[in-house]
């Protein structure tokens, strides 16, 4: 499996697995630096984009990461032990989980398997927050209303921005409260959940400060953190 893989012990090998859909392709461009326009970018799309796994090296030329796309979990007929095995996830030195609406089974089942590899360090990562907030401030104001246009009234724009930062609040609160909670349930150690979406990681990777961030910047800490001793 290291072969396949091409594992090389100078390098960090992480590898970014979640259902369908839930933004993987688009994490790792973010967090490599391109945007999906780029001609670096791994193809991403509202349609299932990826099939096989797919290894990326950072662009940096001092970067000692390397990402790879692995698709398909929880959409196998195999159990979900089977999927770790057969995808020799046993290999990478660092898995993260990301996940969407809801926590699969299958997203569970990794952090099982990587909580008994003990030197693989497991990262949950909370994908597209910034659609999710969207999505309830549109269902908290009234029937049919969508995201500013130019012809918003200042009453309606002062509510929205309100119902924006009251909807993003009762976000990350239920997130972390619901990934606590089923960590708990499968009998998992706890850990931090990252809400993040791509456009501030891509502000993050740049050393700037999305309006939209919030968990991104200290996932990127994190993970370097875990490389430099990793590597030391
Ligand atoms: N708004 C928003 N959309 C996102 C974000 N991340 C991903 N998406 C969108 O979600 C859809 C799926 O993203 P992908 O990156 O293709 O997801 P994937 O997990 O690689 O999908 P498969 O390869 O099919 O398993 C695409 O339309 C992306 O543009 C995000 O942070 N915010
Ligand atoms: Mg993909």
């Amino acid at each position: 499996m290291k072969a396949q893989y091409r594992y090389s012990p100078e390098f960090i090998h992480i590898a970014v697995v979640g259902s369908a859909g839930a933004g993987k392709s688009s994490f790792i461009n973010a967090v490599r630096g391109l945007s999906r326009n780029d001609s670096m970018a791994a193809p991403t799309g509202i349609v299932e984009t990826t099939y096989t796994v797919a290894r990326y090296l950072d662009p940096y030329p001092n970067s000692r990461m390397v990402w790879y796309d692995i698709p398909g979990s929880g959409t196998t007929k195999v159990s979900d032990w089977q999927y770790f095995n057969n995808m020799g996830l046993y290999i990478f030195d660092c898995i993260i989980v990301l996940i969407g609406n809801r926590v699969l089974e299958s997203d569970l089942a990794i952090l099982h398997a990587c909580e008994q590899f003990r030197n693989i360090e497991a990262f949950i990562v909370r994908s597209k927050s910034d659609q999710h907030i969207n999505n309830m401030v549109c269902e908290k104001m009234s029937q049919g209303f969508d995201l500013p246009g130019p012809d918003m009234d200042a009453k309606t724009r002062s509510l929205l921005l309100q119902t924006k930062s009251e909807e993003r609040e009762r976000f990350i609160d239920e997130t972390r409260k619901n990934v606590r909670m089923h960590l708990e349930r499968a009998n998992l150690s706890r850990k931090k959940v990252y809400i993040v979406c791509v456009d501030a990681i891509l502000a993050a990777v740049s050393n700037s400060r999305s309006p939209k961030a919030i968990d991104e910047a200290d996932l990127l800490n994190d993970v370097e953190e875990f490389v430099r001793k990793r590597l030391q």
